[in-house]
């Protein structure tokens, strides 16, 4: 299914007056509008391939219809996610669930629907059903060296179908960890990811970066060998200046202040990207900006703030890895992946309206009070209808889960897939 601009833009034309007066409004009352907007307009998110079909958990999964069943139509998942938000314009692949067979016209597909290939991410979390040797103690970490190489192999082999599709960067997110005290020598497990990591380091192209992932816990619940944003700093720094630190939001122990970590990450210069969800207890995947919104604020101040004093703008084409990563249960996976592409653009387009130079002075006289009302200033500005403004002027839909509903786009999926459709993925 391909929604072509002109059936987005008839839809748009019952919702252009109401828009129009909020946009008026909302010029009133916010500086600069024009600049925002643009900046807006350049910004991209890109979607994961394995967030287009419903999620579970290991209590059970609800699918729902019309999934995509291969990579090809994946991408014309997110082709249809780009068409209506002009936001999701990359896709980034998980191998092995997603290998390019045709890797030409897979690039050809994606180009027809305006998208580029974000990260590849590779999977040394689960056995494959060919491969030789079993990840269940590990991988990167393995006591075993010829699992350790069996692991090494597949993320090469990951770095090459990237290559094959113009993708410029590997996500490597391992599982690796223990579940019992003593079972695993910390020092050890370091040492041999670390060597791993070197190696496939040194199959990276010139032009790649490689992000490191890091996370609490799950699927090891005693010590994850990529635990926290310090242990991914250090591997990433041993590495070399192609690594960088992968910051997703919903792999920190609880009430960890991510911002503060954002912050640091861009002093060194070390923050690779971002995956985007969130969550209220664990790894929730939720919806992005569905839990904690003024904590997306506040990351997406740090960005902002970050950015300007690093003089890197982190836009399109900046080389920033942005993503969103979820996949839940019980929602139109389309559908919230809209929403949380919407909460990013909010909280960004937030971030912007921050006066950074009456912070910084606040700061300077320790005046807490006012630090706290500019930043809330902020937040609290409704900034909704420059984030439809944004999406007119990209040629997008003003409000796509609106059209999407409509156009009635997972009715004419469910009757082109079947019903019974499941995405490969997780
Ligand atoms: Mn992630």
């Amino acid at each position: 299914m391909i929604l072509s601009e002109k059936i987005i833009q008839d839809h748009n034309t019952s919702l252009l007056a109401k828009h129009k007066l909020h946009f008026e409004f909302a010029k009133s009352q916010i500086n600069d509008v024009d600049s925002i907007i643009k900046r807006l307009v350049d910004f991209q998110v890109a979607i994961p391939s394995w967030a287009l079909g419903t999620g579970g958990t290991r209590f059970g999964r609800f699918p729902g219809g019309g999934e995509p069943r291969s990579l090809e139509e994946k991408i014309e998942d997110v082709g249809l996610l780009h068409a209506l938000n002009k936001t999701s314009g990359a896709i980034s692949l998980h191998i092995p669930w997603d290998i390019p067979t045709a890797p030409k016209d897979i690039q050809t597909l994606a180009a027809q629907h305006g998208l580029a290939f974000d990260a590849v991410n590779s999977n040394t979390f689960q056995d494959q059903a060919d491969q030789e040797y079993s990840y269940k103690f590990g991988s990167l970490q393995n006591v075993n060296k010829a699992i350790r190489k069996q692991a090494v192999d597949h993320n090469i082999e990951v770095i090459k179908h990237g290559v094959d599709l113009g993708s410029k960067s590997l996500t490597v997110w391992l599982s690796d960890g223990s579940c019992f005290p003593g079972q695993l020598n910390f020092r050890k497990a370091f040492e041999n990811t670390l060597e791993s990591l070197q190696e496939i380091y040194a199959a990276l192209p010139a032009d790649w970066k490689m992000f490191v992932e890091y996370k609490a816990f799950e699927p090891n619940f005693y010590s994850m060998t990529v635990g926290d944003w310090g242990q991914s700093l250090l591997f990433a720094n041993k590495l070399g200046e192609k690594a960088y630190t992968l910051v997703d939001l919903g792999h920190h122990l609880p009430n960890a202040n991510i911002e503060q970590i954002v912050s640091l990450l861009m002093m060194e210069g070390k923050l690779g990207g971002f995956h985007f969800n969130d969550s209220k207890y664990g790894d929730d995947d939720l919806t992005v900006g569905s839990i904690k919104p003024y904590q997306l604020f506040l990351i997406f101040n740090e960005l902002t703030q970050g950015a300007q004093l690093n003089n890197a703008p982190f836009d399109q084409g900046s080389g920033f890895g942005w993503m969103i990563d979820a996949s839940h249960n019980i929602k139109d996976p389309l559908e919230d992946l809209l929403q949380s592409v919407e909460a990013i653009q909010i909280a960004y387009a937030q971030s912007l309206l921050v006066d950074t130079i009456a912070l910084e002075d606040a700061r300077q006289n320790n005046d807490v009070a006012k630090a706290q009302e500019i930043l809330q200033e902020a937040y609290r500005t409704d900034v909704r209808a420059l984030v439809a403004e944004a999406r007119i002027r990209a040629g997008a839909s003003l409000s796509p889960i609106a059209a999407y509903r409509d156009l009635k786009v997972r009715k004419e999926l469910i009757s082109e897939r079947g019903l019974k459709t499941i995405a490969t993925g997780l």
